[in-house]
């Protein structure tokens, strides 16, 4: 198994994703609201590119969609969520309908279109995304959302955090040069907080006074559910026994 990484969702390119197992990472804070949103009853996630594209699903009926997303990094007006993953709790997301739309998220995951599988991947779930990895005995590429074409520490480090998960469980995997340092970063750094804090879409959350969105999604594996997108539609297999509570 060979695994590769992409820095931002500008960076990926076709011949790299195609056959592969991607898992989009972007742990502030897209990635994280969808492992979220699922683990707490969401029945689907419509990941989409545009303010237009979501609010036209859910619209259809409003009383199944929920809209979510953000636009530098705020709520857009008239939906009924922002990219806070505190704000998926399970009074709000059971039985319901997610359509999602964020600056470099959404983005990175309608780019790896052409993989064999899209796996949803942030430090939260981790772990579990590792373990179903191995199952799917592929060669992988995580593809980094970054922020606005740019490289993020952020997720980098949680790159190196799922192939630190992976090399646990087999000693056979190839890793290329970048995801190579993705690792030591992670071995380097494992107090996430302390390493990520420098980034800059970290001080950017901070400014708006979401330090509780931060502390969220900086822990580990708390989640053991792997969101799948396939068709348009992200969902998860076998979510109703591995639900964990947050
Ligand atoms: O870029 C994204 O997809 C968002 O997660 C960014 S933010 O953390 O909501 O600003
Ligand atoms: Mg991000």
């Amino acid at each position: 198994m060979k695994v590769d990484l992409i820095i931002s969702a500008d960076d990926i390119k076709q011949e790299k994703i195609l056959k592969k197992s991607i898992v989009v990472i972007d742990m502030l804070r897209a990635t994280s609201v969808i492992t979220t949103a699922m683990n707490n009853g969401c029945k689907a996630v419509v990941p989409v590119l545009t303010i237009e594209e979501a609010l036209e699903i859910a619209n259809k009926d409003r009383k199944k969609y929920i809209l979510g997303g953000e636009r530098k990094a705020l709520k857009i007006e008239g939906f009924d969520c922002a990219n806070s993953p505190l704000e998926y709790r399970r009074d709000i997301v059971e039985g319901k309908t997610l359509v999602i739309t964020t600056s470099n998220g959404t983005r990175a995951i309608q780019g790896s279109l052409g993989a064999k599988n899209i796996l949803i991947g942030a430090l939260i779930n981790a772990k579990a995304v590792a373990e179903k990895l191995i199952s799917l005995d592929n060669d992988v590429v995580i593809v980094n959302a970054g922020t606005l074409g740019q490289f993020s520490m952020d997720d980098f480090i949680c790159a190196g955090y799922i192939i630190d998960c992976l090399l646990r469980e087999r000693s056979d995997i190839e890793l290329t040069d970048i995801s190579k340092t993705a690792y030591y970063i992670y071995k380097e750094n494992q107090n996430i907080i302390s390493f990520i804090k420098y980034a800059s879409h970290y001080k950017r959350i901070k400014e708006l006074n979401l330090e509780e969105d931060l502390d969220y999604c900086c822990q580990k594996d708390i989640i053991n559910i792997v969101p799948e997108y396939n068709d348009g539609t992200i969902t998860v297999s076998d979510n109703k026994d591995k639900r964990a509570v947050v």
